[in-house]
C-alpha cells in the first residue's frame, strides 16, 4: 500500500474530533470563570474572594456548583446561609455566570491558537465535530457565538447535561451515544487531568494543550501533550510523545489515531 493509500486509510479512521471547552478551546478559567466568581461573591454581599493561586486548587473540582459546595465545605464549614444551601448555591452560581457571559460578550477571553484554525479545516474535511465540557451551556453557546458558529458542532455536550461530572466518563459516554462513530474513530483535545480521565474511561484517544493551571499534572495516558495546537508561524511545543511538526493539521491527527 502506497503511503498515500496509508495516509488515506488512516485519515478515514479519523472521523470526529471532541473538544473540551474551558481551558482547552479557550482559557477560561483565571481571567473569565474565577473573575465572575468574585464578582457573584460581591453581589451577594460576601467577603469570599478567590485568588488565581487558590482558584487553581478548586480547578479539582469541575462545575461551578460543585465547586463552591467544596469551598464551603472545606473552608467555611460553619457557614449558613439565609436559605436552602440548594438553593444558595444556584443563586450564587446564577449570578456568577450572569458575569461570566457579560465577559466572554466583552471579548476578555479569545480563542486559543489554532482551535479555529483546526476546527475550519475539520470541516472541509467532513470531519464530525463535537463539544464535552462541564462548563453550563449558556457559557458554551455564548462562546461557540462569538468565535465559530453553533451550527458547526454536531454534539454538544454540557453542564448538567450528565449527573457525574469529569472525571466521570459520563460526558464523553453521553457524547457517545449521539452518534453513529465508534469511540476509536474519534480524538479527543483536553487541559486537565479530570477531563483526561473521563475521556480515557469513556475509551477515547486524547490529545492534551496544557495551561497555567494544568502544565504539572499528570497525563501519563495522553496520546500527546503540547503546549497548544500550533499555527503556521507560531510552533507548538512537545511537552509528552512524538510530534515533529509544528502545528496540529487533519493531516498530522490522521496519523496520530493510528499509532
Ligand atoms: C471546566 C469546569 C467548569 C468551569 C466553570 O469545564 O470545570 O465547571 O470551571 O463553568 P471543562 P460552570 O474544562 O470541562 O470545559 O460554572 O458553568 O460549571
Ligand atoms: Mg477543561
Amino acid at each position: 500500500m502506497s503511503s498515500r493509500d496509508s495516509w488515506k486509510m488512516s485519515k478515514s479512521q479519523l472521523q470526529g474530533l471532541i473538544f473540551d471547552v474551558d481551558g482547552t478551546l479557550a482559557n477560561t478559567e483565571r481571567d473569565g470563570h474565577r473573575v465572575a466568581f468574585n464578582q457573584a461573591f460581591a453581589e451577594a454581599g460576601l467577603d469570599w474572594h478567590w485568588s488565581v493561586e487558590f482558584y487553581g486548587e478548586l480547578l479539582a473540582i469541575a462545575g461551578g456548583k460543585e465547586r463552591i459546595r467544596f469551598y464551603l465545605r472545606k473552608y467555611l464549614p460553619d457557614f449558613k446561609p439565609s436559605q436552602d444551601l440548594k438553593d444558595f448555591v444556584a443563586y450564587l452560581h446564577k449570578l456568577k455566570t450572569k458575569y461570566y457571559l457579560a465577559l466572554l460578550r466583552s471579548g476578555a477571553i479569545e480563542l486559543r491558537p489554532g482551535t479555529k484554525r483546526l476546527i475550519e479545516e475539520a470541516r472541509q474535511n467532513s470531519i464530525t465535530l463535537a463539544i464535552a465540557t462541564t462548563s453550563s451551556l449558556p457559557n458554551v453557546i455564548a462562546l461557540l457565538e462569538k468565535y465559530l458558529d453553533l451550527d458547526w458542532f454536531e454534539i454538544i455536550a454540557a453542564g448538567d447535561i450528565v449527573a457525574a461530572k469529569k472525571p466521570a466518563p459520563d460526558i464523553y459516554k453521553y457524547v457517545l451515544t449521539k452518534t453513529k462513530i465508534p469511540a476509536q474513530n474519534w480524538l479527543v483535545f483536553e487541559d486537565s487531568d479530570n477531563g483526561l480521565q473521563a475521556a480515557i474511561e469513556a475509551e477515547l484517544k486524547t490529545i492534551v494543550t496544557v495551561n497555567n493551571y494544568t502544565e504539572k499534572q499528570d497525563f501519563t495516558q495522553a496520546k500527546l501533550v503540547i503546549s497548544d495546537l500550533g499555527e503556521p508561524n507560531k510552533p507548538c511545543k512537545v511537552i509528552q510523545g512524538s510530534f515533529l511538526e509544528d502545528y496540529v493539521d487533519i493531516n498530522s491527527l490522521s496519523k496520530i489515531i493510528t499509532n
